[in-house]
């Protein structure tokens, strides 16, 4: 009784170690790297920017202005980003707001300040193969915080038994 209850705990330990690790090669990025979240020098710096990265679920985007006056605005579809519409959460960016992608999707974020949008302070962002899941799965941290729960409830089980 009591090895199979250590071979299930061990399957456990394993499998949550497993998920956990996978949690835990999250990345977060600067959005622009040192020149941060700003109007940049040319239009298509951001765009640029982001297009070179691998988003995963998990990862983390900083938006980060220590000058002047900006938001991280996220609008909904392509025709929006592509007019600079002023519209959606706008959210005024300090010294870091953060995002964490928790599921695969095309993220279109803006500056709605000013004309800073139409002079290219603007990106879109494809997290994971872009296509957003048409029901809320489950994200990688959910499945790694429930696979360690029930790491806890078994090793409280082998409390008990002993
Ligand atoms: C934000 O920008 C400031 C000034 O450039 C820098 O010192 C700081 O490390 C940046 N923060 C992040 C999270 O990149
Ligand atoms: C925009 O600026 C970035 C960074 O300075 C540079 O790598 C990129 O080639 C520029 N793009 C254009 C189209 O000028
Ligand atoms: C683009 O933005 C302008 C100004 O906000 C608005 O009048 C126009 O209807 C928008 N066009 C589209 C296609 O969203
Ligand atoms: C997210 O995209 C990646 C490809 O980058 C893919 O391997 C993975 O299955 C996708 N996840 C979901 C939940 O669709
Ligand atoms: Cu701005």
């Amino acid at each position: 009784m009591a090895g199979r209850l250590s071979f299930t705990v061990g399957f456990l330990i394993v499998a949550s170690v497993g998920l956990l690790h996978g949690a835990c090669a999250a990345s977060t990025y600067t959005v622009g790297d040192d020149l941060g979240w700003t109007v940049p020098k040319n239009s298509s710096y951001y765009e640029e920017w982001a297009s070179q990265k691998t988003f995963q679920i998990g990862d983390s985007i900083v938006f980060n202005s220590t000058t002047g006056d900006h938001t991280a605005t996220e609008v909904d579809t392509r025709e929006e980003y592509d007019n600079c519409t002023k519209m959606g959460i706008i959210v005024k960016v300090g010294a870091g707001v953060q995002k964490t992608f928790d599921r695969n999707a095309t993220l279109y974020y803006l500056c709605s300040e000013g004309t800073h949008c139409e002079q290219g302070q603007k990106m879109i962002v494809k997290v994971g193969d872009g296509i957003a899941p048409s029901f809320a799965a489950p994200s990688l941290a959910a499945a790694a915080a429930a696979a360690a729960s029930a790491l806890f409830f078994s090793t409280l089980a082998i409390y008990f038994l002993n």
